[in-house]
């Protein structure tokens, strides 16, 4: 039930690593069970809070809605290392509730593990059995098959479901969010993405640009400068369709477009050798490091 960043963990591994957390460290750590995925899985999310019983603003971080982007779970692993086992970073908390999925889309992670390394969508076959899986950061119901070329693409990489929400993990981190989210108590939102080093942020689906547009461009300048001084190669700020591509229907949007958080990120993490996704194992530590000081700079503005 420990963690480690020598090597990447399979999904068995990141859960009995959750339940430990929650056993060794009941005051601070709560599991939130998500719901199952299509293959069974349960998806299992934690609470990190020094408050108890008493709700406080909070900030959500996930990760692994794409299958083959391995060093997304993992950061959000150490991520929760620090948070729960590190002393020194008992301030994280105060004044601050972290909710943490480290992993939504666990049947493609599984698979890109023994199958298919370059894997990005979940293993739902229920579009087109010849092409199994939906893109989940298109099936989110906003804007949701913008270009209008869903039905007859399930092949595509980028395949947007049949209909928005058509898939179970999608369908999990939309309940959870609203649940959660009743009382507007999320105010910041990260999901965790590779590669490219890019900080994103609302909307996906079009260059025009939300009220808040300044904000946002201005606290991920702060958060690149966090991660730069903490090592790492700089990252390119902005919209997706501005520096990389529209991507309509992401989870992203959504949170802001509908679930009402004010603040929305996507970080494409730094890459690897090969195709990008490939971190060399001994670079997982050196590579999640820095993205922990760029978090923080973000966390900065949920309280
Ligand atoms: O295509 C995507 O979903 C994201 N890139 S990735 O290589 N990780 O697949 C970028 C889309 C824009 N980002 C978000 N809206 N999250
Ligand atoms: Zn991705």
């Amino acid at each position: 039930g420990h963690v480690t960043f020598n090597r990447f963990m399979r999904y068995e591994e990141i859960e009995r690593y959750l339940h430990r957390l929650a056993r060794d460290h009941a005051d601070l750590v709560t599991l939130q069970p998500l719901g199952r995925s299509w293959e069974g899985r349960a998806m299992t999310g934690v609470l990190v809070s020094l408050g108890g019983n008493k709700k406080r603003p909070s900030i959500l971080v996930d990760a692994g809605i794409h299958a083959r982007e391995w060093i997304a779970p993992a950061f959000t692993l150490y991520l929760l290392q620090q948070l729960v086992e590190v002393r020194e970073n008992r301030h994280l908390l105060e004044d601050l509730d972290w909710y943490v999925l480290p992993m939504l889309n666990p049947d493609g992670y599984e698979y890109s593990h023994t199958t298919n390394r370059m894997w990005r969508k979940n293993r739902s076959n229920e579009s087109d059995p010849w092409c199994r899986g939906v893109d989940l950061n298109r099936n989110f119901d906003f804007h949701w098959n913008l270009r209008g070329d869903g039905a007859a693409q399930a092949c595509n990489i980028d395949y947007p479901g049949r209909y928005a929400f058509s898939e179970l993990e999608t369908k999990n981190l939309r309940d959870f969010i609203l649940n959660k989210n009743k009382d507007k108590s999320i105010k910041l939102y990260l999901t965790m993405h590779s590669w490219g080093w890019f900080i994103l942020f609302p909307w996906s689906y079009t260059k025009e640009h939300p009220s808040n547009y300044d904000e946002l461009l201005s606290i991920s300048k702060e958060a690149n400068k966090a991660m730069v001084a903490a090592g790492s190669k700089h990252f390119r700020v902005g919209s997706p369709p501005d520096i990389l591509y529209a991507a309509p229907g992401s989870s992203m949007d959504w949170v802001m477009g509908v679930a009402g958080v004010d603040k929305a990120w996507s970080l494409e993490l730094p890459g690897g050798a090969g195709s990008g996704f490939e971190i060399e194992e001994a670079n997982i530590a050196a590579t999640v490091r820095p993205v922990f000081e760029g978090v923080k700079a973000f966390a900065r503005h949920a309280r």
